[in-house]
């Protein structure tokens, strides 16, 4: 099969509120979508890469650039049976694990919707409901933290994610762990600590925390390593991991318990689920991050997460804790349990409001084959 064509959307949404983790905060996320469009079928993916080269070197510029230069040209002029020929298309491009992984989400929207069936099950995931936590960001002060925590917690959400920076750790996590004793609770750094804070984790490592994400620097496996000995928490590599030759490093070096897979970071779909086949293999257990996704992305990332070794709750919450209107049809919501449930229909399951879509959009363009 060719394509037909390809369009790209750079898009802008006002997130509800503003997210803050230790490298910045978030007022409006930017995401590229993909749609590519084939005889009689389309497929959607998400970039996403935002504004600033902060959580990783891409940005929504550097992602239009790769994707309109290089791998669409590439792609719209290759025979396409399976999503994974991307790899082998884009396999002479370097890096820019976001924009291949946009474009790869889309073919896999795009198959899974040929062959009838919903991504999760195409993927091989059996599950109806995945269980979701909610990541909080940095608060205001402490007070405004537990407030923030408490209404998501009043919502549903039964696993809670706190941000924390230095200067904003162990007294925030407390206060946070004392208001609520029984809480799923876990931390995530984004690499802003060194081994010279040791003290600041053998505090928290008192809390009963989950899990602590991404302490260190995102290169430097071998002193993840040394922190992991010294802590009964497990740590969780998110930034660290870019492929599952990385994350087999990581099991070996005793460098984390956790693996956090996120698509876009590891270059797509096909990477994320030998990611997850691998720690499956070697017992470590995986959770779905999430990196503030529209609905495009969104559905793509609850169908991963349906794969069985997906055993702690994602960071997949319900698309109004992000945004007041989704570009989706249905948005995300959050059942009792803590779950969103799986689209059933074929491909990723949503479909587009294009009246949304237009008003969000800052620029367009259409690639022919
Ligand atoms: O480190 O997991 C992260 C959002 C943007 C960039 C990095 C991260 C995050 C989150 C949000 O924690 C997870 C979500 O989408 O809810
Ligand atoms: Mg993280």
């Amino acid at each position: 099969m060719r394509l037909e064509s390809i369009e790209l959307h750079h898009i802008r949404l006002p997130l509800r509120e503003s997210f803050e983790t230790s490298f910045g905060i978030t007022r409006d996320r930017d995401a590229i979508l993909v749609n590519i469009r084939a005889p009689g079928a389309q497929g959607w993916g998400e970039c996403v890469a935002g504004q600033v080269p902060d959580f990783s070197y891409e940005t929504t510029h550097t992602v239009w650039h790769v994707l309109s230069d290089f791998i669409i040209p590439a792609v719209l002029a290759s025979e396409l049976s399976e999503p994974q020929d991307l790899r082998r298309i884009a396999a002479g491009i370097r890096g820019h694990p976001m924009a291949k992984a946009g474009i790869e989400a889309a073919l896999w929207d795009l198959f899974s919707l040929q062959a009838g069936q919903s991504l999760s099950r195409f993927l091989g995931g059996k599950a109806e409901r995945v269980s979701v936590g909610v990541s909080v960001g940095i608060q205001d002060d402490t007070a405004r933290l537990i407030e923030t925590v408490e209404n998501y917690t009043h919502q549903g959400y039964a696993r809670i994610k706190v941000k924390i920076k230095p200067g904003r750790d162990v007294e925030d996590v407390r206060a946070v762990r004392k208001a609520f004793p029984g809480l799923a609770l876990q931390v995530d750094a984004n690499a802003a600590y060194t081994l010279q804070d040791l003290a600041v984790f053998k505090a928290l490592d008192e809390l009963d925390l989950a899990m602590i994400e991404q302490p260190l620097g995102a290169p430097n496996l071998t002193d993840h390593s040394r922190l992991q000995a010294q802590l009964r928490t497990p740590v969780c590599l998110d930034e660290s991991i870019g492929d599952a030759g990385g994350a087999s490093a990581a099991i070996d070096l005793g460098a984390c318990r956790v693996i956090n897979i996120k698509p876009g970071r590891v270059g797509g779909l096909e990477e994320a689920r030998r990611i997850h086949d691998l720690c499956a293999q070697r017992g470590v257990p995986v959770l779905c991050g999430g990196m503030l996704e529209t609905g495009i992305g969104r559905a793509a990332n609850v169908a991963l997460a349906t794969l069985p070794n997906f055993r702690l709750p994602g960071d997949l919450s319900a698309s109004a804790r992000y945004y007041a209107e989704d570009i989706v049809e249905r948005p995300f919501e959050l059942n009792n349990d803590s779950t969103l449930t799986v689209p059933t229909g074929a491909g990723i399951g949503v479909s587009i409001r294009w009246d949304r879509l237009r008003r969000a959009t800052l620029r367009r363009a259409v690639f022919k084959a």
